[in-house]
Parts: C-alpha cells; structure tokens; sequence
C-alpha cells in the first residue's frame, strides 16, 4: 500500500526503481493529474479535522473556533476531553496519490448546527469517509443517512481511540447495517498511512460504484 502513495514532495518517485528504465507515461509532462474531490463526514469530535490534517501535503485549511462554556449542554466532550476547539466551516486538504491522482479532501464540520453546509461541500464530490467511534457509533448515522439519500459512494471509517474497546469491522457493518458491498475499516486518524489506506478503499469504491 505505501508503494503508490507519491513522495514527490520528498523527492523520491515511488513508481521508478534506481535502475528500472523510464515508460513513456512517466515522462509525458502533457500527462494532466487528475483531481477529485472527496468529503471526511462523521459526528461531532470523531477525528475529521485530525484525518486531513494528517494526510495533507499541503497546510491544511482550518476553521476551528475554541469552544466555550456556551456549548457545555449540546457539545459532549466525554469522548474526547482534550478538545479545544471545533470546526465551524470546513477543513480542506490535498494529497497526491500514484503521482496522478490528487485528492482534494474537504472535511464536514460535525456539529448538527451546521449541517446546513453539506450539501455545498459535497457538490461535486466522488465519494465520502464516514468517519466513526464505537463509542458512539450513533452519531455517525445522520452522515451515513445522508449519503445514502444522495446517492454518493461511501466507505465506513472506524477512527480507533486509544482505550476504546477494539472491534472488528464485521461487527461495526453488522450493528451500522452496512450492506455487504460498501468497505467498513478499522483506522487510526493520527496515523498517515492508515488515513491513505482509508482514501484509496474510498477511490476503489467510488469507481466500482459509477458506471462506465
Ligand atoms: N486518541 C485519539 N485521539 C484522537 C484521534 N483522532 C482525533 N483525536 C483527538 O480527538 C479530538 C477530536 O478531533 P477532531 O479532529 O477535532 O475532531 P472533528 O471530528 O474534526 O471535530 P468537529 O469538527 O468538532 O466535529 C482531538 O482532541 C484529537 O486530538 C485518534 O485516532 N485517537
Ligand atoms: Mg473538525
């Protein structure tokens, strides 16, 4: 899984080996990359502004506000005491997968008070993360509701915390009623490779589902 992400930004093109001759492909600078847009969504404080900022190549766009007092009676930080603040607007990432592929990754602020914004952030979009924690696997169902209703492909992302109990995915398809078709995984938002693992099952799925 690691060989197709793109290090170019470390210089070292994961596709060439030092003594493997070039193809024409890799050298053909008129070869545009394509672009996609993909959406990170999930319940409040999950790990969606974590994930982009952890595969990002880019500074991740953010739109955090600190959370204050005000928010105690509706913001139910049990799950995550460190949390400071929350996104209001959106998070915006960009990663370069296979050295073609850019994935512009645009992250949903969790907070039921701003849904009113998905259906902007999702326009255009091939497919989405639904990002959750079995501690509080519910939350993730008005993001689960709303893909299906619109019809985009998506893959179900359990984002693993560190002292939660540990499930496997077929247990979080079963109680989530995922159908069979659609990927569910166990990942961990901190670590980079899992997030791209998590992104290329999105892709994979995304093109399996859109018809020729
Ligand atoms: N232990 C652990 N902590 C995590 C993980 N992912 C995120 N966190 C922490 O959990 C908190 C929530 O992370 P965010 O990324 O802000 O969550 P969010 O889904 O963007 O939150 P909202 O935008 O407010 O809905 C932060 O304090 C993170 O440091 C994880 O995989 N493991
Ligand atoms: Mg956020």
């Amino acid at each position: 899984m690691d060989s197709v992400v793109s290090d170019a930004a470390h210089g070292v093109s994961p596709l060439v080996e030092a003594d493997e001759p070039l193809l024409p492909w890799q050298t053909d600078r008129t070869r545009a990359p394509i672009a996609t847009k993909i959406v990170v969504a999930g319940g409040f404080g999950v790990g969606k502004t974590t994930l982009v900022t952890t595969v990002s190549e880019i500074t991740p766009l953010q739109t955090e506000a600190l959370m204050t007092e005000a928010s105690e009676e509706t913001d139910d930080l049990t799950a995550t005491p460190g949390k400071l603040t929350t996104t209001v607007a959106m998070d915006f990432g960009r990663i370069t997968l296979d050295d073609d592929l850019v994935l512009y990754v645009f992250g949903t602020p969790g907070q039921q008070r701003f849904w009113f914004m998905w259906d902007d952030l999702v326009r255009g979009a091939i497919g989405a993360v639904v990002l959750a924690d079995t501690r509080r696997l519910k939350d993730c169902w008005p993001a689960l509701d709303y893909f299906e209703s619109c019809g985009l492909p998506y893959v179900v992302a359990v984002n693993h915390f560190d002292g939660s109990e540990r499930f496997d995915a077929e247990d979080v398809r079963e109680a989530l009623t995922i159908p069979a078709h659609i990927p569910v995984m166990i990942m961990d938002a901190r670590r980079r490779i899992s997030v791209i693992e998590t992104l290329l099952s999105l892709v994979g799925h995304a093109l399996d589902e859109t018809p020729e």
